[in-house]
């Protein structure tokens, strides 16, 4: 096989009178106007609305390329493109190849009739995707949500970009993904399909190998496995056949593990196509030895559903990602990495990619296998309703096969699930009566999708859609059965606490919005915009009037705060206490509940939303918070009035011993009673260990307001879990002002930081005022007494700072400091 990558520098215009400008591929057009200086950007203040503009026109890209008459020699040449955004038409030399129109699809022609030898060049048309969907919901229009620009649905273009309650509209169009041309000769691998048997301590691998071959001779097809430990096995046919299959058995396999239950053990499987030793075609995959499907099985509840990974059914925590930008030419592997390297700092195994965005990159994929994410993917339909023709059929069941065909060998992938939120929307949200696209969507998800995922990956489940409860409009968000999206709290505006009322089988969606940090606010505002409820502040708050909701749901919890920068960080608590609430409870509750995966991971621009990353990878307190609900042996008190049950949840592969240590405190941290416990929890399991009543202490609201219960469980000599619990809300609590003491320690490769209350101190935060980086902890609470030491390792710095610097730049606050 021979390549002519045709990445790199294009130049584009657009159609409507513009001038030629530089252009990068893969790249879009908002990512070259703005390199180009022809437009603002759009994430600052209200720049969006005057932005969108430039998505009205058509966009024309260009450039040259050389073909070898080595090249133009092989049997076949085709054009390859893995990403085109999204109704574009491809000329080579001038004349027309292909009109294109889903950005999902991998798209590849035969061009070798066009091609000359030398010089060539090639042209793409990207026409107005606003302009497309706007004619097609005049002629015909159909329910979608009233988030997004109407009539997103006639076209196959990640939804997001046209407006979402989280994210701008922006609808970009590019070449996104790479582009280039591809040449054969005698032959080409078509397919590749691995199956695993696992047996007896053994794995036996298929490998299903699909050639085609144009010489009819016969071919020397090898297969080759490469183990972590650097074992190589192989084996070969001769072949002339299509269809072929080669068998590799794998003694003592080293298992792949989701995060938190084992290594992340990944095999190399190279497919080599030789005709006389010289290789004709070959592929290569990184696969992860394991068993991966969802459980449901009726019990006394409904029925199970959970993820069983090698025989053992894991409690799933996670969230869910969106896209990480507007203009996705500006993601990057670095980026990616560091976003799935916040995830396993906070003790996620799970992720889902939600289904208003893209199919994410290889790279992607990749991280989740080596770091250990189990991938919850969705296909790319959300909120909305989607009219059958045979056309459209033919589109998505092409996108389908494209996308389940690529991402179908990954360690990481658990589960392909049909759309988000339709089938329940068609159940519950009063949508039209339009019994034709009704019969369309069980058609799409219930039919023809599956029929896709049965034929090409029939070793993953898959489910209907999220939430369901297993498809046919039966009771999709079933809180007995299935997953479930709940959001009653938020918006159903009930108070959190509700979250305990709840037994989801596995809770796959369920959110609570807080603002991202001063920092990320200043990039996008002037001074003069630095209020709520400014022109700007409300322009990023695209979930209606939801600033007032975070109001709302503050008053319940805590004072109002003294200015801006006091509300910003409130508000994140209040995220944070939310989300911890249910999860703690959920994970109390293991067994009955396997899963919990809170909206939403991350950001994709500046914005007030459900994230617990902001669009600049800074982690809110929710982040900080899941690191520890997360926590694979997590101690979790639930509190009612004056008594305390303090529970141990296990999601380790071992029995836990250790002590539980408690201490009823003052608001000055004086002891008033104390106690610890031994305790053992079994694998994979969470128990009650101790219930302590506290009615003869707390025999008012004057004592409950200032009287908290300290409790942590030491395993081996450390601290395995801790926290605090108040008896009353945050703002009626008698807070004393702790005057929390930092020392800065430079060790090598790491600054510690040493922190010391005077008395109580509630959801300390540690910052730097000049550079990002990460601390070990962040936003937890102390006692006086304590000397907890918190380190900042040096490569997690944004900006190098000498010790000097790094404590002229710290700063600390707590919860007392809001007034
Ligand atoms: C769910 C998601 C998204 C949305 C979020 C917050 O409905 O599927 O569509 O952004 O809630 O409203």
């Amino acid at each position: 096989m021979q390549k002519v990558v045709l990445n790199g520098k294009w130049k584009m215009r657009k159609i409507q009178g513009g001038e030629w400008i530089d252009a990068q591929v893969p790249g879009s057009v908002y990512y070259d106007l703005l390199n180009a200086g022809l437009i603002e950007d759009p994430f600052y203040r209200d720049n969006e609305d005057k932005t969108i503009e430039a998505a009205y026109y058509d966009y024309e890209y260009e450039r040259e390329f050389f073909i070898t008459s080595d090249i133009l020699e092989q049997d076949r040449i085709f054009l390859c493109c893995e990403g085109l955004d999204t109704i574009s038409c491809i000329y080579i030399n001038d004349k027309e190849i292909a009109r294109t129109c889903n950005m999902h699809r991998t798209y590849e022609f035969d061009i070798k009739q066009v091609l000359n030898e030398g010089k060539n060049s090639i042209k793409i048309i990207f026409y107005s995707p606003v302009k497309y969907i706007e004619e097609k919901d005049r002629q015909n229009p159909i329910w979608s949500t009233n988030i997004a620009m109407k009539g997103f649905s006639h076209l196959r273009k990640a939804h997001y970009m046209f407006g979402w309650d989280w994210g701008p509209k922006v609808p970009d169009m590019g070449i996104w993904r790479d582009i280039y041309i591809k040449a054969f000769s005698i032959a080409r691998i078509d397919d590749v399909y691995i199956t695993q048997n696992h047996k007896d301590k053994k794995v036996s691998l298929n490998i299903r190998a699909r050639i085609q071959n144009w010489s009819n001779q016969e071919l020397e097809l090898e297969v080759s496995v490469l183990s972590p430990q650097g074992e190589l096995i192989k084996s070969s046919i001769n072949t002339s056949q299509y269809e072929n299959n080669v068998h590799i058995d794998i003694h003592n396999p080293k298992l792949w593990w989701p995060n938190g239950y084992g290594e992340q053990h990944l095999y190399k499987v190279e497919v080599v196509v030789q005709k006389e030793g010289k290789i004709i075609d070959n592929v290569s995959y990184k696969i992860g030895l394991r068993t991966l499907t969802v459980r449901r099985e009726k019990d006394q509840w409904g029925e199970s559903f959970e993820f069983n990974v090698n025989g053992v059914s894991i409690f799933a925590m996670g969230a869910d990602y969106i896209p990480e930008d507007n203009i996705l030419a500006r993601c990057t592997p670095e980026k990616t990495e560091k976003l799935i390297k916040d995830c396993i700092d906070a003790n996620f195994n799970c992720v889902r990619v939600w289904g208003g965005g893209i199919y994410p990159w290889d790279y992607f994929y990749d991280l989740c296998d080596r770091y250990g994410l189990v991938v919850w993917q969705d296909f790319l339909y959300a909120c909305a309703t989607y009219d059958l023709n045979d056309e459209f059929k033919e589109n998505i069941i092409k996108e389908t096969e494209d996308n389940v065909r690529r991402l179908r060998h990954h360690a990481s992938l658990g589960l392909w699930c049909g759309n988000n939120e339709m089938e329940w929307a068609w159940v519950e949200w009063g949508l039209p009566n339009n019994p034709k696209l009704k019969t369309d969507y069980i058609k799409m998800f219930e039919v023809y999708i599956p029929e896709v995922v049965k034929e090409h990956d029939p070793n993953t489940f898959y489910w209907p859609a999220s939430p369901s409860s297993g498809g046919g409009f039966d009771n999709p968000n079933d809180e007995n059965r299935g997953d479930v999206h709940y959001w009653d709290v938020w918006h159903g505006l009930k108070p959190f606490t509700d979250y305990r009322k709840f037994y989801f089988r596995f809770c796959s969606e369920f959110g609570f919005q807080s603002f991202p940090c001063l920092k990320t606010v200043e990039s996008f505002t002037l001074p003069k915009d630095r209020n709520i409820f400014s022109y700007v502040m409300e322009k990023h708050q695209k979930n209606g009037t939801a600033n007032g909701r975070i109001m709302f749901y503050l008053s319940d919890y805590f004072l109002y705060p003294k200015d801006f920068d006091s509300l910003l960080y409130t508000s994140q608590l209040l995220q944070a206490e939310a989300i911890k609430y249910g999860v703690e409870h959920w994970r109390r509750n293991r067994g009955r509940c396997m899963g919990a995966i809170y909206w939403q991971l991350n950001d994709c621009w500046p914005v007030a939303s459900w994230a617990s990353i902001d669009s600049f990878g800074r982690w809110k307190a929710l982040h900080y918070f899941a690191k520890r609900f997360f926590a694979p042996v997590l101690l979790s008190a639930c509190e009612t009035d004056t008594s305390v049950a303090l529970h141990l949840s296990n999601e380790t592969l071992k029995t836990v011993k250790g002590t539980i240590k408690w201490a009823l405190r003052d608001n000055f941290s004086n002891i008033i009673t104390e106690g610890s416990k031994e305790a053992e929890v079994p694998a994979l399991s969470s128990v009650l260990c101790e219930t302590l009543e506290f009615d003869n202490i707390l025999s008012d609201d004057k004592i409950k307001r200032k009287t908290y219960l300290e409790y942590s469980f030491v395993c081996d000599g450390v601290d395995a879990s801790r926290g605090t619990v108040l008896f009353c809300r945050p703002k009626h609590f008698e807070f004393i002002d702790p005057e929390i003491k930092i020392d800065v320690c430079d060790e090598n490769d790491k600054f510690v930081v040493t922190v010391s209350p005077q008395a109580y101190a509630k959801y300390v935060e540690l910052d730097l005022r000049d550079s990002d980086c990460r601390f070990s902890d962040n936003y937890f609470d102390l006692s006086k007494g304590e000397n907890r030491q918190i380190y900042v390792m040096k490569e997690t710095l944004s900006r190098k700072l000498s010790k000097n610097e790094f404590e002229s730049s710290l700063t600390v606050r707590s919860i007392f400091d809001i007034v």
